[in-house]
């Protein structure tokens, strides 16, 4: 029997210094994933913009990503690299996302709060509905998998919820519920090194 398809989506922001440890940290991972499965890695720049970004610097370092995910060994060829705004689709999907999730669902996430804190009448919309993009983006391409930081971990459950809420509402079996693959747990990593296990 064929197994079934193991797709990964994962996004990176073109914010902040590509040379700090968390970026690299992805990337690396992404190298090794792309092995074993199918993968899409968005370069997001629409998340970005959640926050006030200069036009001229997020264009440069939407390509900076770019080129560190060639540069690192994620192969072009073999994998799906793009940015998100040039695909209309992530936009479109995330408002019907933000139509399918619950107010009170974003009110308890807590990076929000954190990003957030005292100021939280005066940051952007896009910034609560963050993670219904977040979800558009992975259940878009119908990702089955996930890499995660602890950061993204409450995100990705929620992506989860609307993928079960979407399902039931529309009596469909459309969206798979994607499963985390957690970074910087180094047994996880090492297992997904591990060409000789199966199972991860
Ligand atoms: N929120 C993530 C970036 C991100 C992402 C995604 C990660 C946007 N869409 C989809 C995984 C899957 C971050 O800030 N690290």
């Amino acid at each position: 029997m064929d197994k079934p398809t193991k797709r990964i989506l994962s996004g990176v922001q073109p914010s902040g210094d590509l040379h700090l440890g968390n970026y690299l940290g992805a990337i690396k991972n992404f190298v090794t994933l792309q092995k074993e499965y199918e993968c899409f890695f968005c370069v997001v720049d629409l998340h970005a913009i959640t926050v006030w970004q200069d036009p001229k610097v997020l264009a440069d370092k939407t390509r900076e990503v770019t080129a560190a995910f060639i540069a690192s060994g994620i192969d072009p060829k073999k994998n799906n690299i793009f940015v998100q705004s040039q695909v209309p689709q992530h936009a479109q999907l995330a408002w019907l996302f933000n139509c399918v999730a619950r107010m009170g669902w974003l009110n308890r996430m807590t990076q929000f709060k954190d990003k957030a804190g005292k100021n939280s009448e005066n940051v952007s919309v896009g910034l609560f509905s963050y993670p219904t993009l977040m979800a558009a983006d992975i259940l878009i391409y119908l990702a089955t998998h996930v890499p995660v930081g602890d950061d993204q971990k409450q995100h990705l459950e929620l992506t989860r919820d609307i993928a079960q809420k979407f399902n039931n509402d529309f009596k469909t079996d459309l969206f798979p519920i994607p499963e985390p693959l957690i970074f910087g747990e180094a047994t996880r990593v090492m297992s997904l090194r591990d060409g000789s296990k199966k199972n991860e």
